[in-house]
């Protein structure tokens, strides 16, 4: 382990912070979860906002290095603890896919199918930080079709990313079932660690949904 300082993940069940705590434990470090019941609105506490102004989960606190955005703290907690090998080193040539892999995923992936559930006409592929929607579902789908990871034989942290991302994407009708999508969603989700944490995360959703009905019929 690289480092022994106090690691706390500032989480909600079933959100973009689920992936976050799939690497943690795929890294296995201890960690501590600071949980956040987002439907009695817990993340737009002031006590919240003073860890991340936007009010939005995942967020990292390692000693004293905080760090928040999905990409952002895989790449962080990857490269800091090496020993996993989830995380090309800087002078490995598959750093650079690596990299942009995590990057397309925030740059373009999330504001592709944002514009898509808001039903909002992107605009022409000039306008747009990612071109088309289909050029960059087409991209994705090459990749995984080459796979088995995105780096070809070589599974990183972000491929938990990706798996994580396009089962929620693909449930909600965001992202089209494509076999290559399918497969590479099966081969990531089978992992230990994504059906561990998923079953937890079911759990604390009922316990979550049960404390705001609490709250609401005291109100
Ligand atoms: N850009 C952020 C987005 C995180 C995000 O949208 N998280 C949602 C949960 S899936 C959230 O915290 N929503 C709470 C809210 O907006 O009130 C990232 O990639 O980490």
């Amino acid at each position: 382990m690289t480092t022994n300082a106090p690691i706390t993940l500032f989480y909600s069940p079933q959100t973009r912070a689920t992936g976050a705590r799939v690497l943690l434990e795929e890294l296995k470090v201890p960690y501590e979860l600071h949980v956040l019941n987002m439907k009695t609105g817990e993340q737009r506490q002031p006590a919240y906002l003073a860890i991340n102004p936007l009010g939005k989960v995942p967020a990292v606190r390692v000693g004293d290095t905080l760090v928040t955005e999905q990409g952002a703290i895989y790449l962080y907690l990857a490269d800091l603890f090496p020993e996993a090998g989830l995380a090309p080193a800087l002078t490995d040539p598959d750093r650079g896919a690596y990299v942009r892999w995590l990057f397309i995923y925030g740059s373009c992936f999330e504001p592709a199918v944002v514009d898509r559930y808001m039903k909002r006409e992107p605009g022409s592929m000039n306008e747009t930080p990612y071109a088309s929607y289909d050029s960059l579902i087409d991209l994705l789908e090459q990749t995984m079709k080459k796979g088995p990871y995105l780096l070809g034989e070589r599974f990183t942290a972000a491929d938990l990313l990706w798996g994580i991302a396009l089962r929620w994407t693909t449930m909600f009708g965001l992202v089209e079932e494509r076999p290559a999508f399918q497969a590479y969603m099966n081969r990531i989700g089978s992992r230990a660690s994504i059906q561990q944490v998923s079953a937890e995360d079911a759990v604390m959703v009922v316990e979550h949904e049960a404390a705001a009905a609490r709250l609401k019929a005291t109100s």
